[in-house]
């Protein structure tokens, strides 16, 4: 279903997905407004370039109710739920996002991953397995570069990481596999509660030919016709086709069924989560057809040591390990990192975290702060929210800043321990991203 010339279209938002959208509507030859809330917009110089300057309006979305447009294309940061969107869709104006626009062009098996964490790191290692499969794959979405962007001739797979933003407003994937990593609470600021959040990630298993979920998370199951091919992942040991862990006295094995592909210490990443990470990714190659044995897909995986600010490890100073998982924005990717870090034995993790919490609950985190933290060190706008949640015997202190929380920690911290820097949170209160704040880290510890 191309694109009809009968429609009149706007895209909403100029970040990085509003100028991919224009440009590639611009490439189709077809005529469009452009519209952003921002009086200065990041892709303003640019579109202006693609498109006349009498479409082009800044400073409100309310102009898109005079327009007469039938058609819109969302930009994940902007909610449906902005009144004169719904007042447009009210009135039967039809609300897509650039997965749609994607989805109507894309002319090779797409492979589409979401999750409330470990997105970027499945869809990477996905990426780097098919290439080194031999097959042209390209990877991008929620991880840049915006998904219009990798539209080209010769791809075999396109890998994409979805949002659940992004999935609002795709009304056809008909993905090729579908994978759902987990669901946990995150974006509270954008949804109702829990099962809002977790509908719009569902959205991923519309039509797909396949689907790869996590037998541990019930909120991952996907409601599909019965001969859809699906394949499940799972910490525990597997039952017959599916990925799990198995353990015995040579350690821990990543297996299919009883099958034992690869024991752990063959495998770069660390922590039970990353592992899950790995099944994930086996998954999706064996749902596939691909071989999961092929001695290209061990040479991957004894070699990828993952993403930056993800459970990173800095430095050891002094016996003490200094992590850097500034990514950790919300409190399931923080349970991930202690649980897959943490030594009930030893009780030896230096937690910092704190940020801007949208809306997030932080009780979960008790069990975890009971059983591996030894001291947790809160910094931020919603650091009280975190505080009221400390259980009373776990030591803790409230921080203006890493600067001031490095300095304690450096006093704290003996051998053996291991300085979590996992915030729960965002990092827009004090920070441009997470990269930023993670960069704001690495500094402050190479300062050590
Ligand atoms: N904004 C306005 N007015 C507008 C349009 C946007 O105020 O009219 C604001 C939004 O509220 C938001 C910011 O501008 O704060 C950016 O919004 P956008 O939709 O223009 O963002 P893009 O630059 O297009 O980037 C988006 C994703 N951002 C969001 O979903 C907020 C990027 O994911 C993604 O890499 C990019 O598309 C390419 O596909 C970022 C992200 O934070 C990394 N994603 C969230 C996450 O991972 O948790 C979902
Ligand atoms: P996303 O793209 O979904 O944000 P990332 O791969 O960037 O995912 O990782 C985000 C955060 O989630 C990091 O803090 C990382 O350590 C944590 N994480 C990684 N794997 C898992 C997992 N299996 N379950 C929960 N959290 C995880």
């Amino acid at each position: 279903s191309l694109i009809s010339s009968d429609r009149i279209r706007a895209v909403v938002g100029l970040g990085l997905t509003g100028l991919s959208t224009a440009r590639f509507l611009s490439s189709k030859g077809l005529d469009f407004f452009v519209v952003d809330s921002r009086e200065n917009p990041p892709g303003l110089d640019e579109v202006r370039k693609i498109c006349p300057a009498e479409r082009v309006y800044t400073g409100s979305l309310d102009v898109l109710a005079t327009l007469g447009v039938t058609e819109l294309f969302v930009s994940p940061g902007i909610a449906l739920s902005t009144p004169v969107l719904q007042q447009l869709a009210d009135n039967g104006v039809v609300m897509r996002g650039d997965i749609d626009l994607f989805h109507d062009y894309a002319n090779a098996p797409v492979i589409a991953i979401t999750g409330s964490n470990a997105k970027s790191t499945v869809t990477t290692l996905v990426n780097e397995l098919l290439l080194a499969l031999g097959k042209r794959s390209v990877a991008g979405g929620n991880l840049a570069p915006p998904a219009l962007d990798l539209i080209a001739e010769a791809v075999d797979y396109y890998v994409l990481e979805l949002s659940s933003f992004q999935l609002e407003t795709t009304h056809g994937l008909e993905a090729d596999v579908a994978c759902l990593l987990n669901v946990s609470e995150d974006h509270m600021d954008r949804y109702d509660n829990l099962y809002s959040y977790q509908r719009a990630k569902q959205r991923i298993y519309r039509g797909c030919k396949a689907a790869v979920c996590n037998k541990q998370d019930i909120l991952t199951a996907p409601l599909l016709a019965q001969n859809t091919p699906v394949r499940a992942f799972t910490k525990g040991v597997p039952d017959l086709k599916e990925f799990g862990l198995l353990k015995d006295s040579d350690g821990t094995w990543l297996c299919r069924g009883v099958e034992r592909l690869f024991n752990a210490k063959e495998i770069k990443l660390k922590g039970e989560h990353n592992y899950a990470n790995v099944l994930a990714a086996l998954s999706i190659l064996d749902v596939l057809g691909l071989d999961v044995s092929d001695h290209r897909v061990k040479t991957v995986l004894s070699g990828f040591s993952g993403l930056a600010h993800r459970c990173e490890t800095l430095r050891e100073i002094a016996g003490v390990t200094y992590i850097n998982d500034s990514k950790g924005t919300n409190v399931g990717a923080t349970l991930a990192a202690l649980e897959g870090l943490g030594d009930k034995q030893q009780k030896n993790i230096h937690l910092i975290a704190g940020g801007l919490s949208k809306g997030a609950d932080f009780t979960p985190l008790v069990p975890a702060l009971e059983k591996f933290v030894s001291h947790l060190y809160v910094f931020g706008k919603d650091a009280v929210r975190i505080l009221d949640i400390v259980p009373s015997q776990t030591a803790h202190s409230q921080h203006p800043d890493l600067e001031s929380i490095l300095a304690l920690v450096k006093r704290n911290a003996k051998q053996g321990d291991v300085v979590l820097f996992s915030p729960s949170c965002a990092s827009f209160d004090m920070y441009k991203s997470f990269e930023h704040r993670g960069e704001h880290f690495r500094e402050l510890v190479d300062q050590l």
